[in-house]
């Protein structure tokens, strides 16, 4: 009887669905800086909480490659796409093709040029035209009050065609033209890379352009460090106001050492971020056109042991 019992339960009740898993697609522009790898951990950490299924892809700096992994998600029939555009243009193909699949689109980090805003459901990452005022502020209060006929500036330009590059000019422009003594003299091109920001450096040194140059204005730390490796290769003396952005632990490092003057922030840790976006669209809550993450500047006028340890 109790056998007979048991079966008829277990046959009748239905069994219990179990939950798919949300199945997330996570497509990454590089690993180009210690930001970029720190930008990575953070939102895998966070996903990593919920029992979602991560497919993440690397595009290591290729565009064409980042486009494919994205139509694997769609092929694959993720239930959601986060993705770094590597660089503005181009994007708007593949996200028309994952809008018609019936998958959103989370852009993290860089941003993308398109006019049809139906593409994707937010933009979550840095006000990159903030970091660059903060940066631009920092020199002109610098120089306020000093005697200088001209001030010349040296800018170290990161990626190309990229959101935070044509940004944080924009924003650095903005601040320094209260001074009419400030004017970008010299620009150079090293894609957020290390290797190149020293490269690029070598040759100004080397032709003699870094005489006149008052200010170092860097796009990111990697770049600056470079820089750094080669004034010290050719032993450079010489007074340069560095400004540089992301806030690294080694570049915080450097700041305490006195060797550079400021560090704006720019915030990696986009992780939570995202996690609550997934969650809040999942649950139909309202979820903004665009979410920035905090930011600030560290310099020679802040509390330097107050500055909090880095996790980048
Ligand atoms: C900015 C990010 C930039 C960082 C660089 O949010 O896209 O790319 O400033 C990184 O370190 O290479």
């Amino acid at each position: 009887m109790m056998l007979i019992l048991v079966l008829l339960t277990s046959c009748t009740q239905p069994q219990k669905e179990e939950k798919a898993a949300i199945v997330v697609g996570f497509s990454q522009s590089g690993t180009e800086s210690n930001w970029r790898k720190r930008h990575t951990e953070s939102i895998k950490e966070e996903l990593g909480k919920e029992n979602y299924q991560v497919l993440y892809r690397n595009g290591f700096m290729n565009q064409e490659r980042q486009i494919q992994d994205i139509r694997t998600f769609i092929a694959y029939k993720v239930d959601i796409i986060i993705f770094t555009p590597l660089k503005e243009d181009g994007w708007e193909p593949v996200l028309k093709e994952a809008k018609d699949a019936g998958i959103p689109v989370i852009i993290t980090d860089r941003n993308v040029n398109i006019t049809d805003n139906s593409l994707f459901l937010t933009h979550i990452g840095p006000s990159f035209k903030a970091e660059g005022n903060r940066a631009g502020l920092y020199a002109y209060n610098y120089f306020k009050d000093k005697e200088k006929e001209h001030i010349n500036i040296l800018e170290l330009k990161g990626l190309s065609s990229t959101s935070p590059t044509t940004l944080r000019h924009d924003g650095f422009m903005e601040t320094i033209q209260r001074d009419p003594r400030m004017n970008i003299t010299l620009t150079r091109d090293a894609d957020y890379i290390r290797l190149k920001g020293k490269e690029q450096m070598n040759k100004l040194i080397e032709e003699g352009l870094l005489e006149d140059i008052d200010i170092l204005f860097s796009h990111n730390d990697e770049m600056t460090h470079g820089a750094l490796d080669a004034l010290d290769a050719h032993k450079v003396k010489k007074d340069l106001v560095i400004i540089t952005i992301d806030g690294q632990e080694d570049m915080i490092t450097q700041l305490k050492k006195g060797r550079i003057n400021a560090v704006v922030e720019c915030n990696p840790n986009a992780g939570w971020y995202v996690r609550n976006t997934i969650s809040r669209y999942f649950n139909n809550q309202s979820i903004p056109q665009e979410i920035y993450m905090p930011e600030t500047i560290f310099s020679d006028q802040s509390q330097l042991d107050a500055i909090p340890t880095r996790n980048y």
